[in-house]
């Protein structure tokens, strides 16, 4: 591939969009790489990604804004569901996503972030939504995701001004969840995401679903979704070990690793 690197370290795999040059700006390659790189993620061993960007200074600046200059309304359309359609891939991937901010998130780079499950950011992060001083209104579910994590009154605040924001500023509206220095953001991605991995696969992909679709139906609609996810980790080999383990009462006995059935 030409902009992205896969590592996979156990049952945590990490996706690199790796285009420094350009701030890893997102182009149509960009974009048609993470799709595969998505699909080719062995979902028997992975148990939580993480997402960053190349280098010291950049998350993803954006959308290509070379790419995007001279195209027609509906080429525009066409790159809109590109993105689109890989953001919301993300979103509902069927394990954990941590997305750690190297720097700059701005425009496409905070939506990606916002399509995964948990944002932790290093302090030089720059977070913004400048797209309507460009001539356009964010198009990759910044309108949407950005309120829904926010609230509405800060999100029309960051994209009406098109203002961008530091990490702590970040971290107090509660769009990153914590700020790392830069050279301890890896270690406490790769640790938080290996303190999923170490859950019961089964459950841990349950609860993902039951936030993702609970959250947009009302209470009784949403607490009909967790029953039914709840009710599926019965009888799986998960649900059996990890109960039986705590019944034990043998104190010497070593929990393993759950099996993902
Ligand atoms: N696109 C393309 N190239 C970019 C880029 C971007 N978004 N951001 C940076 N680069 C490139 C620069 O052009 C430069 O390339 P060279 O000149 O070296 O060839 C290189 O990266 C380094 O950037 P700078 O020289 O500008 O570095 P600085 O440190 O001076 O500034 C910066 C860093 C991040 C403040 C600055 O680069 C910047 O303002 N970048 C643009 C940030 C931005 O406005 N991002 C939002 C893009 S709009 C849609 C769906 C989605 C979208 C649109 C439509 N549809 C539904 C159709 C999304 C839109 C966006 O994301």
């Amino acid at each position: 591939m030409e902009f992205i690197l896969y590592e996979q370290k156990g049952a945590v795999g990490t996706i690199t969009i790796n285009r420094e040059k350009a701030l890893n700006a997102l182009n149509s390659t960009v974009l048609d790489e993470l799709n595969q790189t998505l699909d080719a993620v062995n979902l028997d061993e992975v148990r939580c990604l993480i997402l960053t960007g190349a280098g010291q200074k950049s998350f993803v600046a954006g959308a290509d804004i070379g790419e995007m200059s001279s195209l027609t309304k509906a080429e525009g359309e066409a790159f809109g569901k590109k993105g689109n359609d890989v953001f919301r891939k993300l979103e509902t991937f069927p394990i954990p996503v941590i997305a750690a901010i190297n720097g700059f998130a701005l425009g496409g780079g905070c939506e990606i972030a916002m399509s995964c499950d948990i944002r932790i950011c290093s302090e030089n992060a720059v977070f913004g939504q400048p797209e309507v001083g460009l001539g356009i209104t964010p198009g990759f579910g910044g309108t949407q995701r950005l309120a829904r994590l926010v609230g509405a009154g800060m999100a029309k605040q960051m994209i009406y001004t098109a203002r961008n924001i530091k990490a702590d500023e970040a971290y107090r509206i509660g769009l990153v969840n914590a700020v790392y220095p830069q050279e301890e953001l890896m270690a406490a991605a790769e640790k938080m995401a290996g303190g999923i991995a170490k859950n019961a696969p089964i459950a841990v992909r349950n609860c993902k679903k039951a936030i993702n679709e609970g959250i947009d139906v009302d209470m009784d609609a949403a607490i009909v979704i967790e029953e039914k996810l709840f009710g599926d980790c019965f009888e799986t080999e998960d649900q059996k070990y990890g109960m039986a383990f705590f019944l034990d009462k043998n104190k010497e006995k070593v929990k393993e690793p759950f099996k993902n059935c």
